[in-house]
């Protein structure tokens, strides 16, 4: 139930996104509705904002809206306009045509634009002082990803009485990369304005801990980081800044309970069914993006189907991909390029009724999700280069049956975690191949076995300790 305005600076626990946990619609008639988009992020902050005064601060969608301070249900959500222009320039431009390729390994090219830069700059500036506005004196502000990492700097100089933690959701890239980008050094000084710097893995935060010395000649401690614990450290002025590895994950109890239930378990049988009983079904699920490797799994697929390793009566493959950045051109080529391979297998191996690959550019929800996990035999995440990859640990949560298999790539933050996986390396064709056959042709003891040891580490490791990790060592937790 969303309620009526508020306005006092009092929330003592900010979250600060490029997006609200609530989109903005415009309906058929011109009136404006909220509605829920239901995140991991969201879910796995929502106690810690609830049992403080919280606060989320975050663009509501929609471009050229201003939209009022509001109170859902306890949690003030803030919303930070943005005009078309800026959608264009900091979001599709500088965050996804720039940072986000650069990021990934350059996997596609990014782009350098000047324009672009300053409307990161700005609208990192119109992030930092919404929050300044919301949090109350000595409130913990915890900043999201690669599209704010100008506001940890910009809020200290407003806020110097706040507690600053940011996560960076995508990968870190080696220094070599990174030196490319024409703003580097103001990106790390940025960032330094937090008093905890996190990434998914301690590679990312060493890499970071290199540039701080290089680029701003601080003096960071050298001693390897670990995984929630040992964080680097870089004394700046009188401030300690902390600079660790802590690799997020899911809500695994709720989605295990959600794959025991009845109307899941029905389901799965229905999607058997409906796929016409198959030997095996392989399954790919991901946002629509040229980091996610969905390219190289049909290719693969096409290859084993035409080296007749496999009878396409046998395999079924089911793609489901979330429409993602349908604005940004690499992805227009690259959804063009999928669905003709898609084209392509079907035209060469189906049969009038029975398409090897079903592929579905749409987005599902929970429990038709987990139905599909449950119904995969082999799950394929092959992602070029991947912050964490979530998918897999669904994937994984969803079998308290023990079947199923996972092919994993190595380029996933979470293969550091998943080595019961078979791992493959995407540009390894080849072994993609021969993976791919591995998990189809799996003994099933051998399946249980490693889905046992997956599980293991998935039910130990959710979201939430996730988030009590980063934010004990922020301080802002008590230890447990
Ligand atoms: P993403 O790149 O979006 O996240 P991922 O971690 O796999 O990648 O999360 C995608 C989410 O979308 C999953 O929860 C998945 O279930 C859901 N999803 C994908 N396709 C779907 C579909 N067709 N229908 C319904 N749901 C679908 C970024 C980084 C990752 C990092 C996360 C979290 O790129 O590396 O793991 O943030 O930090």
């Amino acid at each position: 139930a969303i309620a009526e305005e508020k306005s006092a600076p009092s929330a003592d626990f900010v979250v600060v996104a490029n997006r609200l946990p609530v989109d903005l619609e415009r309906t058929a008639d011109g009136e404006q509705r909220w509605t829920a988009s239901p995140g991991g992020l969201v879910s796995a902050l929502e106690p810690f904002l609830r049992s403080r005064k919280g606060a989320w601060v975050g663009w509501p969608g929609v471009p050229d809206v201003e939209v009022d301070e509001f109170d859902d249900d306890g949690l003030v959500l803030h919303p930070v306009s943005l005009t078309s222009a800026e959608v264009r320039d900091y979001y599709e431009g500088f965050s996804n045509a720039t940072l986000w390729p650069l990021y990934h390994d350059v996997v596609a090219r990014p782009v350098f634009d000047r324009a672009w830069w300053d409307s990161y700059v700005k609208v990192n500036r119109r992030f930092a002082e919404a929050s300044a506005t919301v949090a109350a004196h000595g409130a913990t502000v915890w900043i999201q990803d690669y599209q704010l990492q100008l506001v940890p700097r910009m809020l200290r100089e407003l806020r110097p009485d706040l507690r600053i933690g940011f996560f960076l959701h995508i990968p870190f890239p080696p220094v070599e990369l990174f030196m490319q980008l024409p703003w580097r050094a103001e990106i790390v000084r940025g960032l330094i304005g937090a008093d905890l710097i996190g990434f998914h893995r301690p590679g990312g935060a060493q890499n970071f801990l290199w540039l701080a010395r290089q680029l701003v000649g601080l003096e960071p401690t050298r001693g390897a980081v670990g995984v929630r614990s040992r964080p680097g450290m870089v004394q700046v002025g009188d401030r300690t800044v902390r600079v660790g590895a802590f690799p997020i994950s899911i809500d695994a109890a709720g989605l295990d309970t959600l794959a025991r239930s009845k109307g899941v378990v029905e389901r799965t049988k229905q999607i058997r069914r409906d796929l016409g009983n198959p030997k095996t079904v392989l399954l790919g699920v991901d946002r629509l993006d040229y980091t996610k490797g969905i390219d190289l799994r049909l290719q693969a697929l096409h290859e084993l189907l035409h080296e007749g390793r496999f009878e396409p009566g046998d395999v079924t493959f089911v793609q489901l991909a979330t429409p993602s950045r349908e604005r940004v051109e690499h992805y227009q080529r690259m959804r063009g390029e999928i669905e003709q391979m898609v084209g392509r297998i079907n035209g060469e191996f189906a049969r009038v009724g029975h398409p090897v690959v079903h592929y579905l550019h749409q987005s599902v929800n929970r429990t038709e999700l987990a139905a599909f996990f449950s119904a995969a035999d082999v799950m394929v995440v092959t992602p070029l280069r991947d912050g964490m990859n979530l998918v897999c640990k669904e994937y994984v949560a969803c079998r308290p049956d023990l079947g199923g298999a996972l092919v994993l790539s190595e380029f996933a933050g979470a293969a550091a975690e998943l080595t019961s996986a078979f791992l493959v390396n995407p540009h390894d064709l080849d072994g993609v191949k021969n993976a791919l056959e591995a998990a189809i042709t799996l003994d099933p003891a051998e399946g249980r076995r490693r889905m046992r040891a997956m599980r293991r580490q998935v039910l130990t490791h959710d979201v939430d300790r996730w988030a009590r990790s980063f934010l004990q060592a922020l301080g802002a937790e008590p230890a447990d």
